[in-house]
């Protein structure tokens, strides 16, 4: 079933080993006459250094390959909790309940524990130990249906602060080592360790040598796959899991290969506190064997739909003719599909990410009447515009939408946006246009809160040339509170 490695590396250009013939492309690498090997200009090994540079031809476009880590908090939410009950170790866990579920303290300090046999209710459960994952109990279940496979099982409240909490603390445990870093959530993260593995001082494996740090910090096409950056490249993600652990006294998995889709699989593979490190070559025999869903992007439907045309693995989908895919899935999806199945993703780990909205609010002390409070009012907006007005500047961005955002004295919140004619950080533009969705409100309430947003954001590097930003008129900031007269280009009111 499957194509031999050797032919699909003639259709791919996997960089997989010495004798690859394809290789991505930057702007700063050499190839090595002699030797045919290519390196980057500014990691040049010392016995290439040393050659004449006649022997160095520029290469423009040669790329090392990447080493990406996909790093997953192992049963986030249910270790979290075992930090503060450790006798619930080795136990069946479960979260997902209410308040109610809180274990009760017992005069001589033990805990009782909510267990899921007295669970009446439609809650699901957000994650679980492992040792309810033996018997079948996994996340998004109903509580109800988790309680006939584990009785048993603890019950605990959720608590979402505390899991932030810890998720900051390990994001920061691993910035220290490799800044590169990709948020993902509150339990996953990117990391491109290419660059990490070419800095001196890092910590080295138990095989690894002077030999092996030098395999790691040279990107030689072909050699950084070898055993010297293989262990190179395992130190480093130990040190890593190392630091979680230090940090948060959690376990995480980590996947590490050449590209995102590839590092996603593998983080999978080992859990719990797994660490797989694989490369193109790996292909067939780790990758191909597992199920066409594993790949992130291929859920239960497309899955469906592939076993329906007998596609039941990654290596089938990868053997499957990718024009017949395309008639069946659609040009987009049909593509990708072929192209993951192969181990292809060229996508870049993007430590950061663009702000898509801007936005300042404030809780009034006591609820403030729109009209007997009209001046106090005035005032605060004006604050918040040239609160938001600042925050563009230092942030570097224009905005073409503002919003207001008012919440009432019975909680009910209303938003009204306006896009403005063009681009502006101005604070007296913002509090015109702010002032003018006020007039798009019905304010017979009294008002709990107040916000002003940007939307529609613009890098000041971006802006469009008839987009210059425009001074504004002195008087704008001393409007009343509701500019009077209508504006154009008025969305639709989004009322919650
Ligand atoms: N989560 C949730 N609802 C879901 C899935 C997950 O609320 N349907 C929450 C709880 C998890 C956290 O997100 O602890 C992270 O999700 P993961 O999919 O990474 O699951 P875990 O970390 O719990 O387990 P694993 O060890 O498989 O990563
Ligand atoms: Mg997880």
């Amino acid at each position: 079933m499957y194509v031999k490695a050797g032919a699909i590396k003639a259709d791919t250009g996997f960089g997989s080993g010495r004798e690859s013939t394809t290789v991505r492309r930057s702007p700063l690498a050499l190839s090595c006459r002699p030797c045919s090997r290519l390196f980057r200009l500014d990691a040049l090994p010392l016995p290439h250094s040393s050659r004449k540079i006649a022997n160095l031809v520029l290469m423009p476009g040669s790329k090392p390959q990447r080493w990406i880590a996909h790093l997953d908090m192992d049963a986030f939410y249910a270790s979290v909790e075992l930090l503060r009950y450790p006798e619930l170790r080795g136990r069946p866990v479960v979260v997902g309940g209410r308040r109610a579920h809180q274990p009760v303290v017992n005069e001589d300090g033990s805990r009782t524990y909510a267990v899921l046999r007295d669970y009446v209710g439609r809650g699901v459960i957000t994650t679980s130990t492992y040792e309810a994952r033996a018997v079948g109990v996994k996340s998004a279940m109903g509580l109800m249906k988790a309680a006939a496979l584990a009785p048993d099982a603890v019950l605990l409240p959720a608590d979402f602060d505390q899991y932030r909490h810890f998720s900051r603390l390990f994001k920061s445990a691993v910035a220290h080592i490799a800044p590169n870093m990709e948020d993902r959530g509150i339990d996953e993260i990117y990391i491109d360790l290419t660059d990490v593995l070419g800095m001196p001082g890092m910590p080295d494996g138990d095989n690894a040598t002077l030999a092996a740090h030098e395999g790691a910090a040279r990107y030689e096409v072909g050699a950084s796959n070898d055993d010297a950056a293989l262990s190179r490249v395992r130190a480093v993600a130990q040190s890593i899991k190392d630091a979680v652990r230090e940090a948060t006294g959690l376990s995480c998995s980590m996947g590490i290969t050449p590209n995102k889709l590839l590092s996603k699989l593998c983080s999978e593979l080992d859990k719990p506190d797994g660490l797989t490190i694989l490369t193109f070559a790996d292909i067939p025999t780790r990758i191909w064997p597992l199920p066409a869903r594993s790949i992130n992007g291929i859920g239960p439907k497309a899955a469906a739909r592939l076993e329906a045309i007998g596609i039941r693995t990654i290596g089938d989908l990868a053997a499957y003719d990718p024009l017949r895919l395309v008639d069946e899935f659609g040009s987009n999806y049909g593509a990708w599909m072929h192209n993951a199945a192969h181990g292809r993703d060229e996508r870049n780990v993007v430590t950061h990410s663009e702000p898509k909205s801007i936005s300042r609010e404030t809780t009034f002390e006591r609820d403030l009447h729109p009209r007997g409070d009209r001046e106090a009012l005035g005032a605060i907006l004006t604050r918040l515009c040239e609160q938001l007005s600042a925050d563009l500047v230092r942030k570097r961005y224009y905005t073409r939408t503002v919003g207001v955002k008012l919440r009432f004295d019975d909680f009910k919140i209303v938003t009204r946006v306006l896009t403005l004619p063009a681009h502006t950080r101005d604070a007296r533009d913002i509090r015109l246009w702010a002032g003018r969705c006020l007039t798009k409100v019905a304010l017979e309430r009294r008002l709990r809160l107040i916000g002003v947003r940007a939307d529609n954001l613009c890098r000041e590097d971006a802006l469009p040339a008839q987009s210059a930003p425009d001074a504004g008129d002195a008087d704008q900031m001393a409007l009343p509170l509701f500019a009077a007269e209508a504006a154009p280009h008025d969305h639709p009111a989004q009322d919650s």
